[in-house]
């Protein structure tokens, strides 16, 4: 299906035989760009931004880069190409046919789901919102309003489904989803990790890395589902999450790299005192964004979740990759706290698929920070960085109620409390951070002291090319 670009919303899903749902997305358009002006990044609204554009949902649809300032950019509707006939892959439905309409019967989780995922993207944008007046580089700068942007493409998506297969309450939903403000007393987003802020670039790249990665894996989830709208916008949504997984896994890479040549130069030495970020700050920061994200998977025993999977509404990432896709005399074992020591529980598989999730999520960071690893051990500094044990620091699930250190092993609140500051950013911590991000730094091919330049530039352009231009 190809995209109509010369429409108001460019868009592969037919808008124009369906005047009603046009003229209502269309009368959403406006409110949304006053959205971005009021939220999305501070002070950059007529820098020219060198930006890709969808113009094809194929291999080939990335190919379209260009200069563009922010508040103009496309934002559009695009859906992954169908698939012929295809069967619901899990749950009691497995094998019948994909839905191409909402069922009556799951409406209001299919809602609630779309909306979940929906809140995650404009969230985003206001979390990052102050970053511009600090970026390490042009190329950095670049690509974090390419997530922006990318991550109001993906509310756009979602508010296509709501708007389309939702009627007025799909409507509400889509205002409700302008008026939530992260952080917000009053009306804050929907999930944890989503009201946390975002104050500077080590921040950002654990974002980038640790939560656009559990985006990456709810969306796989997502993309089984047997309303098949739904899958198709998640298939498409997930060719552009590879980027922004790309930000912050590279972004983190560089970070330690120019870490651990002050640690090889200064083994006594605080990097700091040398323009670069210290190594345990930077496993501070993991450790409080890896805990965070964890919840983002919800409860290790969910009745939702069971419901979702039994009625094929939500999967698991790559469903085909798992032996049994009905899970239904099945048990999974779980290890949790019991007063001050582990037990392990049984309980129904279907219970578990949020740690099933959960298990696919924590291997690939794990990978991640083997990468990481061996950037330390190249410039021969024999510092690891490593994943903190799932149950440390949590605050929704079974582990919620407990405290764990960053080895899984019980504690008491006290000693939390005595250790926190080695196991998660403290207050002088981000100060210094903050210390080396006071400004942008904005001549084409210089970078900030704390963060080595990338391995090439964007879209084959050179390290100096002017990837923002300011007027
Ligand atoms: N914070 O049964 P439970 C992304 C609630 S990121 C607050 O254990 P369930 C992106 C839950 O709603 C991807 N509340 O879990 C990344 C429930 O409430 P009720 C986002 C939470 O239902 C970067 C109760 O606790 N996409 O795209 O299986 C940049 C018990 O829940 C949290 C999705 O999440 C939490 N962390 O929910 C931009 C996909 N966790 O019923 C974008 C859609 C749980 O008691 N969402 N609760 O009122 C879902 O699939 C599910 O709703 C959840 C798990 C993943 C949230
Ligand atoms: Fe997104
Ligand atoms: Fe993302």
């Amino acid at each position: 299906m190809s995209i109509d670009l010369s429409a108001k919303i460019p868009n592969n899903v037919d808008l124009d035989r369906d005047p009603r749902l046009r003229r209502a997305l269309e009368a959403w358009q406006p409110k949304y760009v006053d959205w971005w002006n009021e939220m999305g990044p501070v002070g950059f609204a007529n820098a020219d931004v060198y930006l890709r554009t969808a113009i094809d949902v194929g291999a080939q649809g990335w190919a379209n880069f260009g200069y563009v300032k922010m508040p103009e950019y496309r934002w559009g509707i695009f859906l992954s190409n169908p698939e012929a006939d295809r069967k619901i892959g899990f749950g009691d439905v497995a094998d019948q046919p994909a839905w191409q309409d909402v069922p009556g019967e799951h409406r209001a989780a299919l809602r609630r789901l779309i909306v979940t995922q929906a809140d995650t993207e404009p969230a985003s944008v206001e979390q990052q919102r102050n970053l511009g007046a600090i970026a390490p580089s042009l190329y950095d700068l670049r690509n974090l309003f390419q997530v922006n942007v990318e991550e109001g493409r993906h509310l756009w998506a979602m508010v296509y489904l709501l708007h389309r297969y939702f009627g007025r309450d799909g409507r509400d939903e889509g205002d409700e989803l302008l008026a939530r403000r992260s952080g917000s007393v009053e009306k804050p987003r929907i999930l944890s990790t989503f009201n946390q802020p975002v104050e500077d670039w080590l921040d950002f790249f654990m974002f980038t890395m640790f939560t656009d990665r559990d985006g990456k894996f709810q969306l796989l989830s997502l993309a089984e589902s047997g309303f098949d709208p739904l899958a198709r916008s998640a298939q498409f949504m997930l060719t552009e999450e590879a980027h922004h997984l790309f930000v912050g896994e590279t972004g983190i890479d560089r970070i330690v790299q120019r870490s651990a040549e002050v640690a090889r130069t200064d083994p006594n030495g605080e990097a700091f005192r040398h323009g670069a970020i210290d190594l345990p700050v930077i496993q501070r920061y993991l450790n409080l964004w890896f805990s965070s994200c964890l919840d983002l998977f919800g409860g290790e025993v969910s009745s939702n979740a069971a419901t979702y999977f039994a009625n094929g509404l939500k999967g698991r990432p790559h469903e085909a990759r798992f032996p049994n896709h009905v899970e239904h005399n099945e048990v999974r074992t779980l290890e949790l706290a019991q007063d001050d020591h582990l037990v392990t529980r049984e309980v129904a598989a279907r219970l578990a698929v949020n740690e099933d999730t959960r298990d696919a999520y924590i291997q690939d960071c794990d990978r991640a920070v083997g990468r990481w690893n061996r950037t330390l051990r190249n410039a021969g500094v024999s510092y690891e960085l490593r994943l903190p044990n799932r149950r440390f620091n949590r605050r929704i699930g079974e582990h919620s109620d407990t405290f764990f250190d960053p080895d899984g092993q019980p504690i008491t609140a006290e000693q939390f409390t005595r250790s926190m500051d080695q196991w998660l950013p403290s207050a002088a911590d981000r100060v210094a951070v903050r210390a080396l991000q006071t400004r942008a730094v904005t001549t084409p091919g210089q970078f900030a002291s704390w963060i080595a330049p990338p391995l090439r530039g964007i879209d084959g352009r050179p390290m100096d090319f002017q990837y923002v231009r300011f007027d």
